[in-house]
């Protein structure tokens, strides 16, 4: 197989790097950032492996620009970031104009580095004091968000040509509301269901605040979406395939990009809601034109019909095959099959792989370096399958890394590392691993041989 290169994409294709503010900033009570969900729930005693906080993370708040300055030698387009809603927008409160600052100066420090910004307005950090009436569950947050994104539109909007509402609706509601595993850590799924309605509720009125205050935007939401299948081909599969697609695909997609929910997924839960939450004009808001979707991909999803043949449970399979540090299974042609997929069911739209990577156990060797083999083979094949659905049809724009450098990975804390750039939490020192020294030759090798091609 040829060495993959970066001319092998299309002319315009983004290559970034991408990381979340609660998982880097650290710096919490920094210039009156207002608390959030997340500082609540890590503070909770047995929610977090190793009791890990975001308290400090990668000082990213204080260490800014020597992160911008990796990013540059990366050779990185784009850098995929989030912006804390606690630091710039107490609820009930003024714009934080210390909060606004930061991002003042990050944006300066990552154009001067020649890297585009793209903005991710909610990266799971709601204010505290929204939860407390009532969080996603309730519809006022979705109001709220929009006001977020108009005050971030005016303060940023002259230097951010790429905006993204939400990150992983899906995670924030289940994980959220459902299951408890993340914060606001409720464990109630009429909750969940109403809550991933108003997180859509607030992308549509959001795209209507960013588009009135800068109409020349880029905007889009980023999901998480994966290739739903079983274990084999055996037909007895196929009940929870469905389901499973319906509650974590569809259930997006479908109001996104069809006004409409999908009628199987409203009776898969009709035990649990009759969604009243849902009001007329809804759906008109949240299928309002996007300009891109983003795509976070990580592994498939690989369900059984569970052990009582005819039962609504989805179990899920493990198939023995190779698996991240996380446990997820590798699947670079999932990835492929989920784009070809949106394609072929949504229609041609701009996709954007938002995220993209893999943990694993890295360690800074003897000789200094940190050597990451599985990583970047990773990285390589998913790249590959990029270019496999680039093949198929698939209007793919861009290819966003997870992540930059290791940081907190949620109730993993800090036990999970997912960067091309090795961080010491004790130290605070970074190390561009074996992975990213990969990811910066595929980038600038590339990127020299498209400019020669370009004076020619
Ligand atoms: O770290 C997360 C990120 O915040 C959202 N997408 C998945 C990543 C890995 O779990």
């Amino acid at each position: 197989m040829s060495a993959l290169q970066r001319a092998d994409f299309p002319e315009g294709f983004s290559f970034g790097v991408a990381t979340a503010a609660y998982q880097i900033e650290g710096a919490v009570t920094a210039d009156a950032r207002v608390p959030s969900i997340w500082d609540t729930f890590t503070a909770s005693p047995g929610t977090i492996e190793n009791g890990d906080t975001g308290e400090q993370a990668c000082d990213h708040y204080h260490r800014y620009a020597e992160d911008v300055a990796d990013m540059r030698d990366l050779g990185i387009d784009a850098y995929r970031f989030s912006i804390a809603w606690p630091r710039i927008l107490p609820p009930g409160g003024r714009p934080n104009s210390a909060g606004i600052a930061f991002y003042d100066r990050l944006l300066d420090e990552l154009l001067a580095a020649g890297i585009a910004p793209w903005a991710t307005l909610y990266h799971w950090d709601l204010p505290q004091s929204l939860e407390d009436e009532g969080g996603w569950a309730a519809r006022d947050t979705a109001y709220r968000f929009a006001e977020y994104a108009g005050v971030a539109a005016q303060a940023f909007g002259d230097r951010i040509s790429h905006w993204i509402t939400l990150n992983e609706p899906w995670v924030s509601s289940f994980l959220g509301y459902a299951s408890g595993l993340h914060a606001p850590g409720r464990t109630d799924h009429a909750a969940a269901l109403a809550a991933a309605h108003h997180l859509m509720l607030g992308h549509g009125l959001a795209l209507q605040s960013l588009r009135a205050a800068r109409p020349a935007a880029h905007v889009g939401i980023t999901l998480n979406l994966t290739h739903v299948e079983g274990p084999d081909d055996r037909p007895l599969h196929a009940e929870a395939i469905r389901r499973a697609d319906a509650i974590t695909n569809r259930i997006f997609l479908d109001p996104l990009l069809r006004g409409r929910y999908p009628a199987d997924m409203l009776s898969d839960t009709a035990h649990v809601t009759d969604h009243s939450y849902v009001l007329e004009g809804d759906l008109e808001i949240i299928s309002g034109t996007i300009d891109f979707l983003g795509v976070n991909y990580y592994s498939p999803l690989v369900v059984t019909s569970g052990a009582y043949p005819g039962s609504a449970a989805i179990g899920i399979a493990d198939r023995r095959r190779p698996r991240s540090g996380m446990g997820w299974e590798i699947d670079p042609g999932g990835l492929t099959k989920t784009l070809t997929r949106v394609t072929r069911d949504y229609g041609p739209l701009p996709l954007v792989v938002t995220e993209n990577g893999s943990a694993w156990p890295d360690v800074v060797s003897d000789d200094g370096a940190v050597h990451d083999p599985d990583r970047t083979a990773y990285l390589v094949a998913h790249l590959r399958a990029c270019l496999d659905a680039i093949t198929e049809g698939v209007d793919l724009r861009g290819y966003f890394a997870w992540s930059l450098m290791d940081n907190f990975e949620w109730s993993h804390g800090y036990a999970q590392r997912f960067g091309l750039v090795h961080v010491d939490f004790a130290t605070q020192r970074r190390t561009r691993k074996d992975s990213g020294d990969w990811y910066a030759g595929f980038l600038t090798t590339g990127r020299a041989a498209t400019m020669r091609e370009a004076s020619r």
